[in-house]
């Protein structure tokens, strides 16, 4: 009892924890994928697949061996959480994420956490070597990131056991922000990485992002700028990455080790761009919700109208079918209405009907009709073409008058309560959550 009353506390401590923009992302994430009434499960029902909107951006770190992105890493949530050293370190994959409680998981236990690596598992070799690193840091906005730090990349060979070249590649294409880091010293010309860059370049140039790592280590001045334009010159002979505007910032991890330099530091301004980053995937988030429920409404509405034009169909086809059925039953009709005229005989008939209308019908109906009624049954051949034409007509009734399956009671109620929940719940949630976000921006402004 007292551990359940304790998780709660925690759990409302950990609410209360939460920043703004981190409930935005999770309660957006909540309207996807809740149990009852998440859109995912709403979409799924008319076949299409909406993907729930992540509630961290990821950063990709990829660069040469000893390139500094660990420490990168490490400096950012404050918290030396990925071993680092001049020895190659880093061999594998590693999700480092924030969390309630500090934890390490294994490959497996890390698909869990993040299904969206499951793809990864096509690659052999890279589940094993894919681990996860749960801080419970909060500095900075590591609660709304997620960093993604890959083995150094070296030419010649070292062998990684899996094919690193290919599992970059797949993770460039889910990462929100891909860090390429050069370092001054070694190999900031390694093949491997240049071509890596190259081909991630080819698909994700928005998001790449270059720095001249471990700036402080590069020397004075005129060894920074020579290293500088070699790496922008390597970098410019390959097609997709020369391109105007190309920016490579000097970083490097302040700390006991720095050397002396008067190099400036550009490492506040990565994390500004991981903040951009944030907002922007925020504002995706909330437009990408905004399309999702528009989708969803499109389709309660195209199945409504499409089952509104099938009964009107129906209703067309069921009156022709009536129609072709009357006629083919008249010969009966009309050769049962003689027959009832002979079995009442005209004395008990005018009892009902008077005797002047009766000479009128008897006139304009029964006469003509008792002698076509002969004539056919005289004529053997007109009698069977009679009875093919009242059965062709049958026939015809019942084809032209099959009914196509229209929507049940309950499918249409359930159809409307879908539309009802998106537009009196996530639409207005939607609007909510914007209107907050942009406060935010506004008073941030503001100060
Ligand atoms: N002077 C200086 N040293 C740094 C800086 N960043 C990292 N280092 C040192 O460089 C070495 C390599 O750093 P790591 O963070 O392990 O580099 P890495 O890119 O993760 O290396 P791998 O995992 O082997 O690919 C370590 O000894 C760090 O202390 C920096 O900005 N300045
Ligand atoms: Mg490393």
């Amino acid at each position: 009892m007292s551990g359940r009353m304790s998780q709660r506390g925690g759990d409302a401590a950990f609410e209360g924890s939460l920043t703004p923009n981190e409930k935005i992302l999770r309660d957006v994430h909540q309207l996807y994928v809740d149990e009852d009434n998440g859109l995912v499960n709403i979409a799924r029902s008319f076949a299409i697949d909406l993907l729930a909107p992540r509630k961290k951006i990821t950063v990709l770190l990829i660069g040469n061996h000893s390139a500094g992105k660990s420490s990168f890493i490490n400096w950012y949530i404050e918290e030396h959480i990925l071993k680092t050293g001049v020895a190659i370190e880093t061999q594998g994959f590693t999700f480092v994420t924030s969390g309630r409680k500090r934890e390490s998981l294994q490959g497996n236990a890390s698909l869990h956490l993040n299904p969206y690596f499951k793809p990864l598992q096509e690659i052999p070799g890279v589940i094993e070597n894919l681990s996860t690193e749960i801080s419970t840091s909060r500095n900075k906005k590591f609660t709304l990131v997620n960093f993604l730090d890959t083995p150094g990349l070296t030419d010649g060979d070292m062998k990684y056991g899996f094919d690193v070249d290919q599992a970059i590649l797949w993770l460039g294409k889910i990462a929100d922000l891909i860090f390429v880091f050069f370092d001054p010293i070694g190999q900031a010309l390694c093949k491997r990485t240049l071509n890596i860059v190259e081909e991630l370049s080819e698909i994700r140039p928005e998001r790449m992002r270059f720095y001249l790592s471990k700036a402080d280590e590069a020397g004075p001045e005129s060894d920074r700028q020579k290293v500088l334009i070699q790496i922008a010159q390597e970098l410019c002979k390959r097609p997709s990455l020369n391109k105007a505007g190309f920016e490579m910032p000097t970083i490097y991890v302040p700390g006991p080790n720095t050397k002396s330099t008067r190099c400036v530091n550009q490492i506040e301004d990565v994390c500004k761009d991981i903040e951009k980053t944030i907002n922007l995937t925020i504002q995706n988030t909330l437009d990408q919700l905004d399309k999702d429920c528009d989708i969803i409404l499109d389709q309660v509405q195209h199945k409504l109208d499409k089952d509104g034009e099938v009964k009107s169909r129906n209703s067309s086809a069921n009156f022709r079918a009536y129609f072709l059925w009357t006629l083919s039953f008249l010969p009966l009709v009309l050769w049962g209405s003689c027959a009832l005229d002979a079995f009442l005989t005209k004395k008990t008939i005018v009892t009902v009907i008077p005797l002047d209308y009766y000479t009128m019908i008897e006139k304009i109906y029964l006469i003509p009709t008792r002698s076509m009624i002969s004539n056919v049954i005289a004529d053997y051949n007109l009698m069977a073409a009679c009875v093919a034409v009242c059965i062709v007509l049958f026939l015809l009734g019942a084809f032209i008058g099959r009914s196509k399956p229209t929507l049940k009671r309950k499918q249409i109620k359930d159809l409307n309560n879908k539309r009802n929940f998106i537009l009196e719940n996530v639409k207005p949630k939607k609007d909510k959550y914007y209107q907050f976000y942009l406060k935010q921006c506004v008073s941030h402004h503001d100060n």
